[in-house]
């Protein structure tokens, strides 16, 4: 028997009392279909994603989703103390949800960080115990594949225990091509310099047509996946976003999962995925509404149901704000990334309420355990490191 809880202030309150009794009393034939596959922990096709979008209540996927999520993990929810270095915003793409990025005939107006800044920044974390560097940023000519090797093997001489996680499948295909390297090729070098991870930016929405609308000149799905695959092949983990919530289809978002799912299933080196809200200020998407809590919340119950080969489910919280990431741990989500010591500019820039995201290690165990759930902390590729 699973129950989901909400809890406010050490108040917890029961809201349904179970999910199988929820899926013997559910009405519709096909819901009660899917819940009764997923209860019985057998995969639901893409077709069944798509009734979940359409016809799951929020109550009906999120308590299919916190049965899972209890069934593997309990009740912990985890966290990693990191920083972000984003060496630039100057970006030769042109993303019309970008808040972030200058256009590269504008570069004056964006930032710029040379080697010596951006060691800086990592030795201004010496002594702290924070075990992840993530590094992610526009697309700029100038930061090849040699500059970046180069900053690799001097973040790790100087700090070798911490973790390398950088750059996006977009950056790696400008560099690669640029550098007339493979990917494998590409990834070899700088995992030999020191990278560890890859982080999941820059798989935005994969169907082609939705793609062409908002972020025509990229990577497109194809390329995006064949660098997770073959960082994947060299041993590296990586992780997998989507970007939901604009003008894309239910049945896109199940698209996007499903190649998602297939590639899991060939490499099992995906550890985490990340649904990101579209944020609509200061983009060339800003007429288009955002969506709703209650929608946020499907997203996370029905990406945990869809994607049954990936360990983890991600609520970032600088995206989607405190309280909802705190919600969001009744939905499917496991993690709620790290610190993060306000060292993105990506989402505030883009009108998240997190206008300087930072927590310390006592903000996020507090914020964790007011949802009722016991903090974790991990490190990049889920070892824990402390229980709480
Ligand atoms: O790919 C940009 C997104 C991503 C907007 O792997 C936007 O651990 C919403 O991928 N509204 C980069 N989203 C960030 C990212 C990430 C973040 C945290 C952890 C990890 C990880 C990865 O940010 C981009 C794009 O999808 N983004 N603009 C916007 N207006
Ligand atoms: Fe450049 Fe990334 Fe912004 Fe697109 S989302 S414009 S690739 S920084």
């Amino acid at each position: 028997m699973v129950n989901l809880h909400t809890q406010t202030q050490g108040m917890t309150k029961e809201v349904y009392s179970s999910a199988d009794e929820l899926v013997a009393s559910q009405q519709d034939g096909d819901l009660k279909s899917i819940g009764e596959k997923v209860l019985s922990a057998q995969r639901i096709t893409p077709e069944e994603g798509v009734v979940l979008f359409e016809k799951g209540s929020l109550g009906f996927v999120g308590a299919l989703a916190n049965y899972l999520r209890e069934k593997k993990l309990g009740n912990k929810a985890y966290f990693n103390r990191n920083f972000h270095i984003e060496p630039t915003n100057v970006c030769i793409f042109t993303c019309d949800f970008c808040a972030y990025s200058r256009r590269y005939k504008h570069r004056e107006e964006g930032w710029e960080l040379s080697e010596e800044q951006m060691m800086h920044i990592v030795k201004s974390y010496d002594g702290q115990p924070v075990t992840e560097v993530h590094i992610v940023g526009g697309v700029h000519p100038k930061l090849n594949l040699p500059f970046f090797i180069e900053l690799i093997k001097k973040i790790k001489a100087h700090r070798p225990e911490l973790h390398i996680k950088g750059y996006t499948a977009v950056e790696l295909d400008y560099m690669f091509r640029k550098a007339k390297v493979t990917p494998e090729e590409g990834l070899k070098l700088l995992q030999d310099a020191g990278l560890q991870s890859l982080p999941g930016g820059g798989a935005e929405i994969f169907n082609k047509e939705v793609r062409n609308k908002i972020c025509a000149d990229k990577v497109d799905a194809e390329g995006w996946l064949n660098i997770h695959r073959a960082a994947h092949n060299l041993g590296m983990h990586s992780n997998a976003t989507i970007l939901y919530g604009h003008i894309e289809s239910f049945a896109d978002r199940i698209e996007h999962m499903d190649m998602l799912r297939q590639l899991q299933d060939e490499t099992r080196g995906f550890n985490t995925f990340i649904p990101l809200k579209f944020r609509n200020q200061n983009n060339d998407m800003s007429h288009i509404p955002e969506v709703s809590v209650i929608e946020d919340m499907r997203m996370y119950a029905i990406s945990k149901i869809y994607l049954d080969n990936f360990p983890h489910l991600k609520a970032y919280w600088p995206m989607l704000g405190r309280q909802n990431a705190q919600l969001a741990l009744s939905f499917g989500v496991d993690d709620l990334d790290g610190t993060i010591d306000d060292t993105t500019k990506i989402y505030s820039m883009a009108g998240s309420e997190e206008q300087n995201p930072s927590m310390s290690t006592e903000d996020l165990v507090n914020m964790i355990r007011q949802a009722g759930r016991q903090p974790v902390e991990r490190d990049t590729l889920y070892n824990e490191i402390k229980v709480y």
